[in-house]
C-alpha cells in the first residue's frame, strides 16, 4: 500500500497525491460507506494503486488516517488555519465570517481574516471597520491585494507550516490570491459573470502543496448554516472578547442577550465590545436558541 493525501474529490472519485507528486485516481472501499465516512479533501490515507486498464483501471482508498479537525463547509480536513477571504468588493457579509470563526474555534483551527483588493479605494475602510470588530477576537485581520501585491509576501510567511483553507463568498478572489501566493493558474471570473450566471468559478476544493505550506482552495458559498444544534449557552464561549468581561454578571449563566447586569453589554456600552459584532451575536443567539428548542421535533 502507498501513502498519499486527497487533493480533489469528485463523483465519488477521488485524486491522491504521494510524496513524489504524482497523482493517482481511487475510489473509495464499501466499508467506508457503512462507517458514513466519506474521504475529504486533505485526508491522509493508504491506497493501492490501480492497474490503468480494465475493472481495476482506479485504484482504492483502503484506510484513512485519524483527522486533526474536520470541517462541513467546506468539507475539509486536517486543516490548521482557516483563512477567512473578504473584499471590499462583494460587500463583505460579516455575520458569514463570525460563523466561520465559531466553527474554527470548536475544532481548534486558527482563523486569519483576509480583507482582498485593497488596491480599491474603499478598501482601508473595510480593513479598519474589521480591525475595530475583530479586535480581541484573536483573529488577525490583514489587508492583502492579488492584483499589486501587496502584502502578499506577508501573507504567504503567515501561512508557512500550514495546512490552509481558503474560505468565503465567491468573488472576493480566493482563487486570484492563491495564484499570486504561488504562481499558479487557477481559473478566476469576474464577480458580474458570476452574479448573472450565478455560479462559482471554483467548483470543488483542491489541494496545493507548495514546500512546508498546503493551502486548499474552496468554491465560494453564502448561505451558511449553524453546522449542528448546541446548547445556547455555549454559543458566547466562542466570543474571546468576552472572557475579561464574563465573571462579573449579575447572573450565572448569562447569555449576555438582555440579562439586567450583565458585564458584557456593559463592556460593549464603553466601546471595549463592537456594537455590530455584539449585534450578530445576539443574531446567532436567538438563530441558536431556536434550533435548540426545535431539537427534537
Ligand atoms: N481589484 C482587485 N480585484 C481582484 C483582486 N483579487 C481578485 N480580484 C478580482 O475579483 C474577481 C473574483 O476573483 P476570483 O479569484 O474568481 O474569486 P473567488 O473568491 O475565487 O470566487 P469563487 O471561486 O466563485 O468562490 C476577479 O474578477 C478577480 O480579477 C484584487 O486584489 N484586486
Ligand atoms: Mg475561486
Ligand atoms: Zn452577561
Amino acid at each position: 500500500m502507498m501513502e498519499g493525501i486527497i487533493v480533489r474529490g469528485r463523483g465519488g472519485f477521488y485524486t491522491a497525491r504521494d510524496q513524489d507528486g504524482h497523482e493517482y485516481v481511487l475510489r473509495a472501499k464499501k466499508k467506508f460507506r457503512r462507517q458514513n465516512i466519506s474521504p475529504l479533501v486533505g485526508d491522509q490515507i493508504l491506497f493501492t494503486p490501480g492497474t490503468g486498464e480494465g475493472k481495476e483501471e482506479d485504484g482504492w482508498v483502503e484506510e484513512i488516517k485519524p483527522r486533526v479537525s474536520q470541517c462541513l463547509r467546506p468539507p475539509v480536513a486536517n486543516v490548521s488555519l482557516l483563512c477567512i477571504v473578504t473584499a471590499p468588493r462583494p460587500a463583505p457579509d460579516w455575520l458569514l465570517a463570525d460563523k466561520l470563526m465559531i466553527f474554527a474555534r470548536k475544532q481548534g483551527l486558527k482563523t486569519l481574516l483576509l480583507v482582498n483588493k485593497a488596491d480599491l479605494p474603499q478598501a482601508q475602510d473595510t480593513v479598519s471597520l474589521a480591525q475595530a470588530m475583530y479586535a480581541g477576537a484573536e483573529t488577525q485581520v490583514l489587508g492583502v491585494s492579488a492584483q499589486n501585491g501587496q502584502a502578499v509576501d506577508a501573507l504567504r510567511a503567515y501561512l508557512s507550516g500550514h495546512t490552509c483553507c481558503f474560505s468565503g463568498q465567491s468573488g472576493v478572489g480566493k482563487s486570484t490570491l492563491l495564484n499570486a501566493l504561488f504562481g499558479l493558474s487557477q481559473e478566476t471570473g469576474d464577480i458580474s459573470r458570476k452574479i448573472q450566471r450565478g455560479k462559482n468559478t471554483t467548483r470543488h476544493a483542491e489541494l496545493f502543496t507548495f514546500g512546508d505550506i498546503r493551502v486548499i482552495d474552496t468554491p465560494g458559498f453564502s448561505l451558511l448554516e449553524m453546522d449542528e444544534v448546541f446548547d445556547p449557552v455555549l454559543l458566547r464561549d466562542y466570543y474571546p472578547e468576552f472572557e475579561p468581561y464574563a465573571d462579573a454578571c449579575r447572573f450565572s449563566p448569562c447569555y449576555h442577550g438582555t440579562e439586567p447586569g450583565c458585564a458584557v453589554l456593559a463592556a460593549a456600552k464603553e466601546g471595549k465590545i463592537h456594537p455590530a459584532r455584539l449585534a450578530r451575536y445576539h443574531t446567532l443567539l436567538a438563530e441558536c436558541r431556536q434550533a435548540w428548542r426545535e431539537r427534537y421535533d
